[in-house]
């Protein structure tokens, strides 16, 4: 924190970041007072923040400003990063990162044993999997970048061949940058699949004549009905970490099938589907075998002793969804009472055992309503900050202080994660069962198959199973250690980008050589910003989802937003000659000329212009209509904003920079 105060007192006197964040200081004041005399209070964000490509120290400064505040482990208080979709949470803590197994047990081989007992597989059968060992602990290529996994020159990559196929599961093309990029990677495919219910929009960009020199005559284009998760039962997580069971409301529509049993019929297809069921028992849906879904989470449960995954078996959340009536809405705590078919006791329990729910659902944790609360036991859902990063750092102590600790913990100091050596050393070995003994030698609280050390640590001695430790505010191992500002690739201001230039190229970065001061500086000597002297921001309507093709595939949401727009203030619009409701070409640095209607409206200022990304299925002027499956068009097609977005990433995520780019805007 001492670093941090340094770095903010010698670079950023109020004046300065008025400048770079154009907003006036008496205002930054004025919101700085109301939350220093108002505490605590919570800050809630979601893309503003993140899609830059300095989005990673932007999310670090706002945690550091709740830290500075002491706003950080109350009710009422936290950093609240609201998820996007329906289980958007559930899906990350199950290991869509490419850089992780489920449960964030990262990709190294102790990982790897973890789930191939888990699984019930066996290491070297998992290992005879992968073209090569190397590739087994080698971070993947973010979804962000999978078009460069294509088209990137094949000595540039940091893997052995260029992607030849890709799977669209769930996901809109439409919602990825660089959309003229990414219609050419889609033509030199050998293999293209998309499963989801509305698989238009991809189908009718990849039907679209692209250029003939791209297009590899033998590409294949499936299109798999996906069911919905209206004819799907399974657990959903939402943004505050609590758990609910969803029930099925119909059988599976016309040909479509459940996510979980196209995967089960992939694996069988591609010689594993033992192993992937080894776990769950097999019910028939539409004549066919599926997954039973409640063994998918006991199986979650099983594996999942880092995030706290283990303790909401779908015994337990079918409870609660059956009496929701006995939590209160504000704290979700139970008001007590019992389950009148199970007989199942709520008191003390968080609604949706919020995870961490640690140890086994015997040990009954409640699950954790606020992270890092030290108010709390944490054998009901207390906690303190973690010690992920070492116990010393060049001679400073990373641990807790004396006296920092978790309510009623039988260490009242800082102390590091748990294993059997500390147990033994702790003199707690004793405590364990002498099944627990057998199953946690020489293991971890996250490894411990029986949850004996999870057990032992919680329940008898009140300590926290990850440690206790300080929490960080300078992360060393960041490209900027202390958050700092960073113009964006593209700009309309190279006075700023003079003082606060972007970051060096990298060459592998998730597989992928990544530019950042190349495309800057190429910018400016380009000047760039006077062809585009616009800064074109995105995002959402109330009316539309995502990348829009079910919505607007929806008659009554179609006819209360029926045209792709462009917002721009009636300064712009005067100088331009555009009246609201005119036709507008937007054009940006890809080369893309969307063609649009014109919003005059001072919602922007007179230096930038927003656009909605929820549309598809026009083409640079032309609709699309003709490309799509016989009667799959939406109602309301529009131009795709992510033609116009710009190359750019985050520094440490790879998150795409679809908030900010430069665009211009002619009448059309
Ligand atoms: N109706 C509807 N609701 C949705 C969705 C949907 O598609 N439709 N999508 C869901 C999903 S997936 C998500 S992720 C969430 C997203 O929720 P939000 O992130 O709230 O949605 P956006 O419209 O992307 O808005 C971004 C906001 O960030 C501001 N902004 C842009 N640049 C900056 C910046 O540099 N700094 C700051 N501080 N602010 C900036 C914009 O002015 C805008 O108000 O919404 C979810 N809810
Ligand atoms: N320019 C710009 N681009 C953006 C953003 C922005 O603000 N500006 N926001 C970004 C953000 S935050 C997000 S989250 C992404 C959203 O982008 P996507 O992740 O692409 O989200 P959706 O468009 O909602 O796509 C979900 C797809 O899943 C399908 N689907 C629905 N239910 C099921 C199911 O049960 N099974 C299967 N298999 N499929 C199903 C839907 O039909 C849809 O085609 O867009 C990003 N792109
Ligand atoms: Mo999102």
């Amino acid at each position: 924190m001492d670093k941090v105060k340094l770095e903010v007192m010698a670079n950023w006197t109020p004046d300065k970041v008025e400048e770079v964040c154009g907003v006036k200081e008496a205002q930054v004041l004025r919101v700085a007072r109301l939350m220093s005399e108002n505490r605590p209070s919570t800050l809630v964000w979601c893309m503003g923040q993140t899609q830059h490509s300095i989005g990673n120290a932007m999310v670090r400064a706002s945690c550091i400003l709740q830290l500075a505040l002491g706003n950080v482990g109350k009710s009422g208080g936290g950093t609240n990063i609201f998820r996007g979709h329906d289980n958007v949470q559930g899906a990350t803590d199950v290991g869509p990162n490419p850089d992780s197994l489920p449960g964030y047990y990262g990709i190294v081989e102790g990982a790897w044993k973890h789930y191939a007992k888990v699984w019930g597989v066996d290491y070297e059968w998992i290992k005879k999997q992968f073209a090569s060992p190397a590739m087994m602990s080698k971070p993947g290529i973010t979804v962000s970048r999978w078009i460069d996994g294509v088209l990137e020159k094949n000595e540039l990559i940091d893997q052995d061949s260029n992607l030849r196929g890709v799977f669209y599961w769930g996901h809109s093309p439409n919602s990825q940058t660089r959309g003229l990029e990414m219609k050419r990677a889609m033509d030199k495919l050998d293999l293209l699949v998309v499963v989801d219910p509305y698989p238009s929009a991809t189908a009718a960009m990849a039907a679209m004549p692209g250029k003939p020199e791209d297009l590899n005559p033998n590409r294949a284009v499936y299109l798999l009905p996906a069911a919905t998760q209206f004819e799907t039962s399974g657990s959903v997580t939402a943004s505050n970490r609590s758990i609910q069971w969803r029930e099925k409301v119909i059988e599976p529509l016309w040909e479509s099938r459940s996510d979980h049993m196209i995967m089960y019929q992939f694996a069988e297809k591609l010689g594993f589907g033992k192993e992937f069921v080894k776990n769950y028992k097999l019910q028939k849906v539409g004549g066919m075998d599926e997954p039973v879904v409640e063994d998918i989470l006991r199986e979650i449960n099983k594996a999942t002793w880092t995030s706290g995954y283990t303790g909401q078996s779908p015994e337990r959340l079918k409870a609660h969804m059956r009496n929701m009536h006995l939590f209160d809405v504000k704290t979700l705590r139970a008001k007590g009472g019992k389950d009148k078919e199970t007989g199942y006791d709520f008191t003390g329990d968080y609604f949706g055992l919020p995870w961490p729910c640690y140890g086994t659902p015997e040990l009954k944790h409640p699950g954790s309503p606020n992270l890092y609360d030290t108010s709390k036991h944490v054998r009901y859902g207390g906690g303190n900050f973690r010690a992920n990063f070492g116990v010393e750092r060049v001679g400073v102590i990373l641990l807790a202080e004396n006296g920092s600790h978790s309510l009623g913990a039988d260490i009242t100091t800082g102390y590091p994660e748990f294993d059997h050596v500390l147990l033994k050393k702790l003199g707690w070995w004793d405590d364990l069962t002498e099944d627990e003994k057998k199953a946690a030698e020489g293991k971890n609280w996250k490894t411990d198959l029986s949850g004996g050390i999870q057990r032992v640590v919680l329940k008898v001695h009140g300590c926290h199973v990850f440690g206790n430790a300080k929490a960080r505010a300078v992360v060393w191992n960041f490209p900027d250690a202390i958050p700092k500002h960073r113009e964006p690739l593209y700009g309309t201001r190279p006075d700023l980008v003079a003082k606060y230039p972007t970051h060096d190229d990298k060459k592998a970065f998730w597989r992928l050589p990544t530019l950042f001061k190349t495309v800057q500086q190429k910018n400016i000597a380009d000047k760039v910003y006077e062809k585009f002297p616009l800064i074109m921001t995105s995002g959402r309507l109330v009316e539309y989802e995502g990348g829009g093709e079910e919505t607007r595939s929806n008659p009554w949401l179609a006819e209360l937003q029926q045209e792709m727009f462009v917002e721009i203030n009636p300064k712009v619009a005067a100088d331009k000659g555009i009246r609201n409701g005119d036709r507008a070409w937007v054009s940006t640095p890809t080369g893309a000329r969307l063609n649009v209607q014109a919003l005059v409206t001072e919602r922007v200022g007179p230096d930038t212009v927003f656009m909605p990304f929820h549309f598809s299925g026009r083409w640079q002027g032309a609709d699309m209509l003709a490309y799509y499956p016989n009667g799959a068009a939406p109602v309301v097609r529009g131009e795709a904003i992510n033609t116009a977005t710009t190359y750019g990433y985050d520094s440490v995520t790879m998150m795409q920079e679809t908030k900010t780019t430069v665009c211009n805007i002619e009448r059309a």
